[in-house]
């Protein structure tokens, strides 16, 4: 006889309408032009999603120059891209698809408009992320400065404390960015910024719901890769809160049975960039060790819903 385990599924998990519509900005590429097409950085950060598309003819490449002279449609990564991406692209008459997440966009016009206003900005983020290389590319050198912790905002040195203002990456820990914020306006109560600061919907909604299970549950799974960031905050948010052993698994071969031994609780979510095949995948690999019983923990409901990008859209319309 299996032994029992008690499943706690986390709702929201896995694609948000961002994943979604990059996905599928790729799918629609391929299926209206044929392959190749190519797409400057993975699509979305998972392994799983970067393969399905190259087998359907998906060339991924880092950075434009990898590209030779073709008539292909070359699609920018949901993360978004420095300014000087799109203007090389069209230096060298590429067709090209932007499918840097909408929530993305609404941040680099934020930093553009503060530019605007004589303000020095300061983006809240991890440095190297492709997200935070692209937000950081909107304006000139020198225009926006990095913080990643709370010590960094204490060593910060502003031009003018009258004219600063704070944007942040879309995918960072609620907690976390709520301290750094707190003591950016600590320091300089002048600064502007959004209401909180600019976390998305669904990083905001997949933390809470593991907040919700992980004082429940032995163990939690996190189903996505080690460069997807929101999906590295998930694994972070269960362990800060209180749960004993959590990790992020790719596919259901990385998972440590050693590690599972002797529990009776099972918390799973996934990234925003994770497919839910894997999340099934994750389910029936433990139904091979355990007798399951699963429970579904709602934190929100999202109906998000983000359109092609303008050039998909029109040939669509026009079938
Ligand atoms: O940056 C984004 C617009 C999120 C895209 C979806 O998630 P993922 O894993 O590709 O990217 P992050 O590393 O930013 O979480
Ligand atoms: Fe966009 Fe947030 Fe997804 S920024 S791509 S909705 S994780």
């Amino acid at each position: 006889m299996k032994p029992t385990l008690k499943v706690y599924l986390c709702s929201p998990r896995g694609f948000c309408a961002g994943v979604v519509r990059a996905i599928d900005t790729v799918e629609r590429a391929l299926s209206l032009y044929g392959a190749p097409v190519y797409v400057r950085h993975e699509i979305v950060h998972n392994r799983y999603v970067v393969e399905s598309l190259r087998a359907k003819g998906a060339i991924f490449v880092e950075e434009l120059e990898e590209i030779p002279q073709t008539d292909a449609p070359v699609v920018f990564s949901a993360h978004g891209v420095p300014k000087a991406i799109p203007s090389e692209a069209e230096r060298r008459n590429f067709f090209s698809l932007d499918a840097t997440c909408p929530l993305v966009t609404k941040v680099h016009r934020e930093a553009e408009i503060h530019f605007k206003r004589g303000r020095e900005i300061i983006l809240i983020g991890h440095a190297g992320h492709p997200e935070v290389v692209g937000t950081l590319g909107q304006l000139p050198a020198g225009a926006v400065s990095l913080i990643e912790t709370v010590d960094d905002v204490a060593s910060f040195v502003p031009k003018d404390e009258t004219k600063l203002a704070y944007i942040t990456q879309t995918t960072l820990s609620i907690d976390d960015t709520k301290e750094i914020v707190r003591a950016l306006k600590e320091r300089f109560p002048k600064v502007a910024g959004p209401h909180k600061e600019d976390i998305c919907y669904a990083t905001t909604n997949r933390q809470l719901a593991v907040k919700k299970v992980a004082h429940l549950v032995d163990a939690m799974v996190v189903v996505g890769s080690p460069n997807s960031s929101n999906s590295q905050r998930l694994r972070e948010v269960a362990e800060r809160e209180g749960c004993p052993r959590a990790v992020l698994v790719q596919r259901a071969s990385e998972l440590d049975w050693s590690m599972f031994e002797g529990i009776t609780r099972l918390g799973i979510t996934a990234g925003a960039s994770a497919p839910e095949v894997i999340v099934e995948e994750i389910m029936g690999a433990f139904a091979e060790h355990y007798e399951l019983s699963v429970e579904t923990v709602t934190a929100a409901e999202e109906t998000e819903f983000f359109p092609l990008p303008r050039p998909l859209r029109q040939v669509t319309a026009a079938e």
